[in-house]
């Protein structure tokens, strides 16, 4: 943890499968999944669903489906037959999910989730939630880790770009000596007149596009429409402000 003389540490992590190098249990770990899934948290959380549980397996889901909740699931973009919605950040929006608590799985981001669990503090990042997230980050003043959900522990653009607009937010508050940081950091302002082109041609938006799905797209790359920090706090995601209210107890 950071001591209160110098900078806090910002790192960024381009794939799940490297957090264990960043010792993450001492750090506030941002997961970021901007197609789709960390900006349809944001859009939920915003819209007022009260409990976001994910959960990394199918089976896991029917599990709470069976109980009588409303679930959430993504498989390869799309949803999953037998549940009620997937992974559109529309979805999220309904007001029939206001003040409810929903369960969710994805192909990568309740996994990114899942690795993260033992962070010192979990939160969720997206464009849509820039601004709020950079707000809260400059207040904690901590050592903090940019988690990429990336595909299947692959590499992807979008979580980088929006990794590397992060870094240049956060650049006079936070000590930046991770070359990942500055690689993603580069790569945005080389590309930041162009996110969207640049992103049409990502490997993620070709996978989406037989779903005609350019409104999610769309709206994912919108900047700071909400103003909320969900919170995970290994069970359950929240808003952040209502951090305390909760206890494991609460949970099923
Ligand atoms: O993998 C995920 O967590 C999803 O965000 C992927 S998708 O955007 O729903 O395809």
């Amino acid at each position: 943890m950071v001591n209160n003389n110098q900078l806090p540490k910002l790192e960024v992590c381009f794939s799940p499968a490297l957090i264990e190098y960043y010792n993450p249990d001492e750090k506030i770990v941002v997961v970021v999944d901007i197609l789709r899934a960390s900006s349809a948290i944001c859009a939920g959380i915003a819209n007022g669903i009260e409990k976001i549980i994910p959960v990394e397996t199918l089976e896991e889901a029917y599990t709470y489906k069976n109980k009588g909740y409303i679930v959430a699931a993504e498989r390869q973009g799309e949803a999953v037959e037998g549940f009620d919605f997937g992974n559109s950040p529309f979805s999220y929006m309904d007001q029939k999910l206001i003040g409810k608590t929903i369960v969710m799985t994805t192909t990568n981001c309740t996994r990114a989730l899942a690795k993260a669990k033992s962070s010192y503090t979990t939160v969720i990042g997206s464009f849509v939630n820039q601004k709020a997230l950079v707000n809260y980050l400059i207040n904690e003043n901590t050592d903090t880790l940019l988690l990429c959900a990336g595909w299947k522990n692959k590499f992807n653009l979008e979580d980088t770009l929006f990794t590397g607009s992060m870094v240049q937010q956060l650049t006079e508050n936070f000590s930046v000596k991770c070359d990942s940081a500055i690689a993603a950091e580069m790569l945005f302002n080389q590309s930041k007149n162009n996110l969207t082109g640049l992103i049409n041609n990502s490997s993620h938006a070709l996978r989406l596009k037989h779903l005609d799905i350019d409104k999610d797209v769309d709206y994912c790359f919108k900047n700071s429409i909400v103003d909320v920090v969900p919170l995970f706090n290994g069970l359950e995601i929240v808003n952040h402000t209502s951090k305390n209210l909760i206890s494991a107890g609460d949970v099923v």
